[in-house]
């Protein structure tokens, strides 16, 4: 359960960080998915504030393949920023709309403006800790996290201010299966945290989640979730732009997100990569609404 009862959602239609491969509709899909009333039917009062507006570039950009559409997402980003943290400051919650994964760095530096410390749970198939050096697309959306930590271009890392980075140590990723050789050294070198699908195999959701929730509150002011829809196995969520067979089921995924609620820690979400066009009657929206819902306070009884 938040500890406000009004939420702020905020449309984010970007695919420039997936290489514009169509995740743009996705707060499209996730208003028809009913987010807002099924989150007012928890009790919540629910100011829907619209989408920003994101440029429609021609080509890659002056920082070319190796960093698609920068400017671009630079500017969504730091907009973004400025909204996530102005929410917080009228006592709301920010739920961000997807839109792939490059948004969060931009979510993340807005909770940073208001919280000395912030806790972070990734949960996704990947790391998205690459940089331009080590990425194999050039897709931002799988460097969000590392600039979150404060590594990666300048331009990008500048927004919120250079000083106001996530501690890596304060840092949980939850259903890994697909990571890139820079992003294991990263890891390595970070000590970053990681539950892959082999721990949650091994040691099941709630052991995962109860050492996940100690670690992103210890000595912070909250905890901001980014949910890649991608973390779930495909078959429950088809409609992603990089699927990874072997995810997580739809009641690992709600599991989690009730020890969340219960945990009472988290301050703000993200809900990225769902993407309507690879769907099937809206299904992963409609997944990610209730996994929301879930974390926002469904009791069953
Ligand atoms: N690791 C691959 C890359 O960096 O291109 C794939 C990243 C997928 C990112 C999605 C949002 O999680
Ligand atoms: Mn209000
Ligand atoms: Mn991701
Ligand atoms: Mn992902």
């Amino acid at each position: 359960m938040a500890k406000t009862k009004d939420i702020s959602l905020i449309g984010v239609p970007i695919d420039l960080g997936a290489d514009r491969r169509g995740v743009d509709m996705g707060p499209s899909a996730l208003r028809v998915a009913a987010i807002e009333s099924r989150l007012a039917s928890l009790g919540y009062t629910v100011h829907d504030e619209g989408d920003l507006v994101v440029r429609r570039p021609s080509g890659y950009g002056a920082f070319g393949p190796k960093l698609k559409f920068l400017e671009e997402i630079g500017a969504v980003c730091d907009e973004l920023h400025r909204n996530v943290s102005s929410a917080m400051e009228r006592g709301r919650f920010p739920l961000v709309l997807g839109g792939d994964h490059s948004l969060a760095f931009g979510s993340i530096s807005g909770v940073l403006q208001h919280k000395r410390s912030v806790g972070v749970i990734w949960f996704d198939a990947h790391a998205d800790l690459n940089t331009d050096e080590t990425s194999p697309s050039g897709n931002i959306h799988g460097m969000s996290l590392a600039l979150a930590l404060g590594i990666g271009h300048p331009k990008l890392t500048a927004i919120g201010g250079v000083d106001k980075k996530i501690d890596p140590s304060k840092v949980v990723i939850v259903g890994a299966r697909s990571i890139d050789p820079g992003e294991r050294k990263l890891i390595r070198e970070l000590g970053i945290k990681v539950f892959s699908m082999h721990d949650i195999d091994r040691l099941g959701m709630t052991r995962v989640m109860e050492e996940t929730i100690d670690i992103v509150r210890d000595g912070t002011d909250g905890v901001h979730l980014s949910l890649d829809l991608d973390g779930l196995d495909p078959e429950e969520a088809p409609g992603v732009g990089t699927p990874v067979i072997g995810g997580m089921t739809y009641r690992e995924g709600h599991l989690a997100m009730e020890l969340l609620s219960e945990a009472g820690c988290v301050v703000s979400m993200d809900i990225v990569e769902v993407n309507p066009i690879l769907d099937h009657r809206n299904k992963t929206a409609l997944v990610a609404v209730e996994l929301a819902a879930s974390l926002l306070g469904e009791r069953i009884l």
